[in-house]
C-alpha cells in the first residue's frame, strides 16, 4: 500500500502534479454478459482492491508510481439511453485521454468496451495490432441477435479495421470462431490447450514469446480476465477452466512491453466482477493491471515511449456518434 493513501485512486497513490502521464480509465458497463453480472461494479472493486497490491515492481528501480504522474479518471456515467447512445458515449469519455500524451489504462465493464477503446484511439486502426488475453474468441457475428455482445468483441474490431489481432489463452468458441481463426489471415490464435499442454506447452509458449517479441508499430493491449484460469478469477462473467496462471500473463506483459519495435499505445482490463465471498478476482484484475502500468513506466525508462506533450486533467470533450451511424 502507498504511503498517504487516497481512496478512490489506483493503488491509493495521490495526484501530485497537474500533468497526466498514465490514466486509470473506468468504464462500468453491462449489458451482455451472458452467464454471471456484475461487470458495471467491477472498475470501483478493481480500484479498491488495488489498495493491497505492492507498489514494488522488481523492473522498477523506485517504488510505483516511479515519478510518473498516474491520474485516476472519475468514472463513465454511463449515459445514453440506447445501446449504440451508449457505446458513442463511452467513446465521447475515452477519446481526450487517447490523443498520444499518456497511456490510457481502461478498466471494465464487459469486453463489448473493447470496440469504443478502439473507435476512441488516434492512430489508424489498420496500423494496431490488439494483443487480446481471453478463454473467448469474441470472434462471433453476433450472440442471441446482439451483433454488439462482448462475445463479438474481437470481430466488431476487425470490421473496424484492426490490422492484426493475437489471441492468447483461448479455449471456450465455436464452430464459427474457429473458421475465421482458420481463414482470417489477420488474426493469430494461440488456444491455452496447446500453450499449456503437459508436453508440448514449452515449445508453443515461446513460439508465443517470438511472436510479441517481432511485432511492429502500435499495439492495444486487451486482457479480458477470463483468459486468466477460472480458479484465479471465479467471479468473472464466464470463469473458464484450463486458463493462464499468473506468470504466464506476466511474461506475456512483459515480454511484449520489452519489445523495441512496438509500441503499446494503450490498455484494458475488462470483465472485472466483485467477488461476494472473496476478493480474489477484482485482486487478479489489479495486479493485471499494476503489471501493465509497471511495464509501460519502463518502457519509458528504457526510451521506448514518447510523447510531444504532456497536458492536464480537463480536457475538451468530443462528441462521438459513430455507432449511431453505423448502417444497420
Ligand atoms: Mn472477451
Amino acid at each position: 500500500m502507498a504511503d498517504g493513501y487516497v481512496e478512490g485512486n489506483f493503488l491509493g497513490l495521490s495526484e501530485s502534479i497537474p500533468e497526466v502521464d498514465v490514466v486509470i480509465l473506468s468504464l462500468p458497463y453491462e449489458l451482455t454478459t451472458s452467464y454471471g453480472e456484475g461487470t458495471a461494479k467491477g472498475p470501483a472493486a478493481c480500484i479498491a482492491a488495488s489498495a493491497q497490491v505492492e507498489i514494488y515492481d522488481s523492473l522498477l528501480s523506485e517504488d510505483l508510481p516511479a515519478g510518473v504522474s498516474i491520474h485516476t479518471a472519475k468514472e463513465w456515467g454511463g449515459f445514453g439511453n440506447s445501446l449504440l447512445a451508449q457505446l458513442d458515449s463511452m467513446t465521447t469519455y475515452l477519446q481526450p485521454w487517447f490523443v498520444g500524451d499518456c497511456f490510457p489504462i481502461v478498466l471494465g465493464g464487459e469486453h463489448g468496451i473493447l470496440p469504443t477503446v478502439m473507435q476512441a484511439q488516434s492512430t489508424s486502426l489498420s496500423e494496431i495490432t490488439i494483443v487480446q488475453i481471453d478463454a473467448h474468441a469474441d470472434l462471433r457475428s453476433q450472440l442471441g441477435g446482439e451483433k454488439w455482445s462482448h462475445a463479438c468483441a474481437a470481430a466488431r474490431t476487425l470490421e473496424m479495421g484492426v490490422g492484426r489481432l493475437i489471441q492468447i489463452g483461448v479455449r471456450a468458441y465455436s464452430r464459427e470462431e474457429a473458421e475465421v481463426i482458420e481463414n482470417d489471415s489477420r488474426v493469430q490464435t494461440f488456444f491455452a490447450r496447446d500453450l499449456m499442454s503437459p508436453c508440448d506447452g514449452t515449445k508453443v509458449w515461446q513460439e508465443l514469446l517470438a511472436v510479441l517479441s517481432s511485432i511492429t508499430g502500435p499495439v492495444h493491449l486487451s486482457i479480458d480476465i477470463d483468459g486468466m484460469d477460472g480458479a484465479l478469477v471465479p467471479d468473472t462473467g464466464t470463469p473458464v477452466a484450463g486458463g493462464l496462471q499468473m506468470w504466464h500473463a506476466v511474461e506475456a506483459i512483459e515480454v511484449l512491453f520489452a519489445n523495441p519495435s512496438a509500441k503499446i499505445i494503450s490498455s484494458d482490463v475488462n470483465e472485472i466482477v466483485p467477488g461476494k465471498d472473496s476478493p480474489l478476482t477484482q485482486f487478479t484484475a489489479a495486479m493485471l493491471a499494476t503489471k501493465v502500468l509497471a511495464c509501460h513506466i519502463h518502457a519509458r525508462q528504457e526510451g521506448r515511449w514518447h510523447s510531444p506533450t504532456r497536458n492536464g486533467k480537463e480536457r475538451p470533450l468530443i462528441e462521438c456518434d459513430y455507432f449511431q451511424s453505423l448502417p444497420v
